[in-house]
């Protein structure tokens, strides 16, 4: 299987360390496509490629992969686009979100969920396995 995993880089990178550790359960499923959006590395790389190199790469990931997850805490425009771009392509889409008092998720998101193929999520770093084994599996 492969997996499309969304998390803010340019939007803000504080919840990198959870992505990482999101992305390594994930892989017990197949491939994650965009490994490197969990990793310390990104700044580094980032010099060496070219925003439209970066755009192109990942819609040729996003068309080819099998689900898309998204940690959507962190709002982020890249985040947003690849989801929307994503349902347009059919694909079968999680959205996982961390509520807090000062935070509300985006309508747009937990609006979009249809309880089959399009499923946003409120969930705990705890609740990740079970949710990813119940939509993965
Ligand atoms: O607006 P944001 O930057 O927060 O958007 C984040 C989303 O866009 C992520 O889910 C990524 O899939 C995608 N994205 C944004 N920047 C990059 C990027 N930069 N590389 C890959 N995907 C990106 C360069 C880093 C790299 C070469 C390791």
């Amino acid at each position: 299987m492969k997996i499309y995993f969304c998390g803010s880089i340019r939007a803000g990178r504080q919840d990198a360390d959870l992505y990482g550790r999101l992305i390594n359960q994930l892989q017990a499923y197949g491939t994650v496509l965009t490994e490197h959006v969990g990793s310390k590395q990104l700044d580094d790389s980032e010099k060496t490629m070219t925003d439209k190199a970066i755009h192109d790469r990942d819609v040729d990931w996003l068309t080819s992969c099998d689900v898309v997850v998204a940690e959507v805490t962190q709002p982020s425009l890249g985040v947003g686009y690849e989801i929307g771009r994503a349902v347009a392509m059919n694909k079968k889409i999680l959205c996982l979100f961390r509520p807090s008092p000062d935070k509300r998720l985006s309508a747009m998101i937990s609006g979009a969920d249809n309880g089959t193929s399009f499923i946003a999520k409120n969930y705990k770093e705890e609740d990740a396995a079970n949710i990813f084994r119940e939509f993965l599996s």
